[in-house]
């Protein structure tokens, strides 16, 4: 039986999963419990399919994330963007973890002040002692018992955006509109596949022919979304949706880390004139810029990712202070976000990001 303590072997992260041609292949099995404004208040209730539903609560739960990945990163924004920072606490691991788990150590004393472990790793083995997967963020996690709850990012998204609605803020967006639902899920699917998981797919192919494969599959869809973006200001319908911050959070990182790192070198997105204005409109609203650490995404790449960059060496550039200028999509017409919804207010206090860029401060 596999333990927690030796499910990966060194510091390699998704980068261990590659099929037998050399193309990555994503591990897409996760603790899907879900917190459910059904669910009855108090412990969670078995499903038919073996998963829990939690309840909806207040102080129950922290969400637990790495300002670096991808994936917890659109959990932080939408938890920003519908008001839940007094409603679900935020535990925030360093930049990079080790062989055994993500650790909290920016926070005093390296241990996360809440559920009061060194890692995140502990609150895996609470809930299951021989959890056999890797120890991923984003991750839901009970305060009171410091037990994982749901490590499964897509659904923990949908939810906060779903579930959560009687602790929105007043003014909170739909990010999950109704009339739009079928669009989004196919296109979700579809980014997903081309683009999320694509630079991976770039990045850690194990031979030339699955390189080259995945350059090609990745270019032609981010030229199709240049096209897209041409016409629309956002992917579907009129103002921004869940949709666009499953783009944003893999465009954001392309120029300082997938476009060295993981190769996907054909241009930068600076250079793609729709999707650098439409990137640099969302990086400008609040829950976006202001949740983006560049510092920390590039440790987290260059560091953790050994077999790709040995040497563990950080780079420099590039040059970022580009994010801070006019992005002109106001062109296009709309508005970020309907009629009757407002923006975020102020950062909570603690929340800031540890490493500013000039432009961000
Ligand atoms: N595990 C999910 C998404 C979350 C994810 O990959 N998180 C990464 C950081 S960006 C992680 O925690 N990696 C640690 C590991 O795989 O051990 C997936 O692969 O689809």
């Amino acid at each position: 039986m596999t333990t927690g303590n030796d499910i990966k072997d060194d510091w390699a992260g998704d980068a261990q999963n590659a099929s037998p041609d050399g193309e990555f292949v994503r591990d897409t099995n996760y603790i899907n419990d879900r917190i459910t404004a059904e669910a009855p208040a108090g412990e969670p209730t078995e499903q038919p399919d073996g998963t829990f539903h939690w309840p909806v609560e207040a102080g129950r739960y922290r969400l637990v994330a790495a300002r670096a990945c991808p994936w917890a990163h659109r959990a932080v924004i939408v938890r920003r963007l519908m008001g839940l920072e007094d409603v679900i606490s935020l535990g925030l691991t360093g930049p990079t973890h080790d062989n055994r788990s993500w650790t909290f150590d920016l926070d005093p004393g390296e241990v996360d002040p809440v559920l009061e472990i060194p890692r995140l790793q502990g609150a895996y083995l609470n809930r299951f002692p021989d959890y056999p997967r890797g120890i991923t963020v984003p991750a839901i996690v009970e305060e009171s018992s410091r037990k994982v709850v749901t490590n499964d990012y897509p659904s923990l998204v949908r939810d906060m955006i779903t579930q959560w609605r009687e602790h929105h803020r007043a003014g909170a967006p739909d990010l999950w509109p109704a009339e739009h639902v079928e669009e989004m899920e196919e296109l979700n699917e579809w980014l997903f596949t081309e683009v999320n998981n694509g630079v991976y797919r770039c990045g850690f192919a194990g031979s030339q022919d699955a390189y080259d494969a995945a350059y090609d599959r990745l270019w032609a869809a981010l030229d199709k979304l240049e096209e897209r973006l041409s016409t629309r200001r956002y992917l579907v319908g009129d103002h921004i949706t869940e949709t666009d911050i499953r783009l944003f959070t893999t465009l954001v990182r392309h120029d300082p880390v997938y476009h060295g790192h993981f190769k996907t070198a054909r241009n930068k997105i600076t250079e793609m004139p729709n999707l650098w204005g439409y990137l640099r409109e969302l990086f400008q609203l609040p829950g976006f810029g202001d949740t983006t650490d560049f510092t920390e995404i590039k440790q987290h790449y260059y560091i953790v990712h050994t077999e790709i960059n040995p040497t563990r060496i950080v780079p420099k550039g590039p040059d970022l202070s580009g994010f801070a200028t006019p992005h002109g999509r106001e062109a296009l017409g709309g508005q970020p976000f309907a009629e009757g919804t407002t923006l975020p207010g102020a950062m909570p206090a603690g929340e800031e990001l540890k490493n500013p860029e000039p432009f961000q401060a």
